[in-house]
């Protein structure tokens, strides 16, 4: 966000969490974590550091005066002492990644109860000002917000939200700027607090390996570090599905695909590499019972629903789902790659399954390798159209 309102040039790479300890990024941080920041003049790590560092390069953003300057360095001090950690646990518990990680973390009441107070304070800042220093935006602006913003649309009740008037005005404030649409889209707040995932999905009855088999399981090692009997639902792991061989490497595949500019190049590729049996395509539908998916922000809590089932099988998809449409006519949609010929049953197992029409689509006919590239080359939300809808929500299955 900060680079785009700097005007700034930048090339944005996304990584997997598993991608985190590569050696690549450990060259730029050997930390291995995210965000880092590759200059000519040398590598950074810290958003604090690399905010400032785009904002003294471009003059902007960093207050008009020595005080000024000062107040947004108070602030974004602030960000990083008594915000990020608290936040960063209780929304990170709340999309699922401090379960991924293996992080120990106060739970999210715990969090809640130690940030209200913050929140409250924040608040009363903010009492008759529109940002946080002086009169015009300031990084410390958008180092708040991007802490804010999860918390006030996932964490936080309305009811909680109505005592936090002066900071909703503020989000909703900075969520009128264009670098803020960019990397969030339009701002939604949820009507309940999301629930945090368990670390793993209580495990079903384990179903015997399918009988036809090309080749033979790999043999899972017992993994040393791993303790699952400490684990309340330490189960035996359900075997995974056995698939036909691949060249296609899925997770080198969506680091290109996601990054990848150009869109005809990108769909070239794919092509060249997927093979039919290996792979599958499917296009879904949500079935909607009549009064559903009426408003935008409601059918994104059921497509937020449905995404945090795919956890478990993320390993073995990619494609993109979608609110598409027109209030009170929206549809959820969206097109996957698959490993296998036939649908998983590690998705048959999701409970939302059923809920949605699952159609397999044969890449040797024109329209059906039409309606992939559609769903897979178009993202801008309340701008481009997929199947002549107008994309509302997008996200990536990746
Ligand atoms: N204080 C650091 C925090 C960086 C951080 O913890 N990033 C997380 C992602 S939001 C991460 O990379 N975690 C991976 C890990 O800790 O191994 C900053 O603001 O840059």
């Amino acid at each position: 966000m900060v680079f785009d309102a700097l005007g700034l040039k930048y090339e944005n790479v996304s990584l997997d969490l598993s991608e985190l300890k590569s050696e690549k990024l450990l060259k730029v941080n050997p930390q291995g974590k995210a965000p880092s920041l590759e200059t000519p003049e040398g590598n950074l790590f810290e958003t604090t550091a690399i905010v400032t560092y785009a904002a003294r390069t471009a003059g902007k953003l960093l207050g008009d005066s020595p005080i000024e300057q000062a107040l947004v360095d108070q602030w974004l001090a602030y960000v990083d002492s008594e915000l990020s950690g608290l936040v960063g646990a209780l929304v990170g518990q709340i999309y699922g990644y401090v379960q991924l990680m293996g992080l120990k973390v106060p739970d999210v009441k715990t969090l809640k109860e130690q940030l209200l107070p913050k929140l409250t304070f924040l608040n009363s800042h903010l009492q008759g000002k529109e940002y946080f220093v002086g009169s015009k935006i300031t990084v410390a602006d958008y180092a708040l917000v991007s802490y804010l913003y999860g918390l006030f649309a996932f964490g936080l009740s309305d009811k909680e939200r109505q005592t936090l008037p002066n900071l909703v005005a503020f989000i909703e404030r900075l969520a009128q700027t264009a670098e803020f649409k960019k990397y969030y889209g339009r701002v939604r707040f949820g009507q309940a607090p999301l629930q945090a995932p368990k670390a793993e999905a209580p495990k079903k009855e384990e179903k015997p390996a399918p009988a036809k088999k090309e080749d033979k399981p790999k043999e899972e090692k017992p993994k040393a570090a791993k303790k699952d009997d400490e684990d309340e639902y330490a189960e035996p792991k359900p075997k995974d599905p056995v698939f036909p061989e691949t060249k296609l490497d899925l997770m080198n595949f969506k680091t290109f695909f996601v990054n990848e500019k150009d869109m005809d190049a990108a769909m070239a590729k794919f092509w060249e590499e997927y093979k039919e049996g290996e792979w599958s395509l499917w296009h879904l539908k949500y079935l909607k019972y009549p009064g559903e998916c009426e408003v935008v922000y409601r059918t994104n809590n059921l497509l937020r629903t449905f995404m945090s089932r795919l956890e478990n099988v993320k390993k073995w998809i990619f494609g993109t789902q979608f609110v598409l449409g027109d209030e009170p006519a929206l549809e959820v949609e969206g097109c996957w790659l698959m490993r296998g010929s036939e649908i998983m049953d590690p998705i048959k197992e999701i409970d939302v399954y059923d809920t949605y029409k699952w159609e397999k689509l044969d890449p040797t006919k024109q329209a059906d390798k039409d309606l992939v590239k559609d769903f897979w080359t178009h993202r801008k939300e309340d701008e481009e159209k997929v199947q002549g809808k107008t994309i509302r929500t997008f996200k990536w299955i990746k």
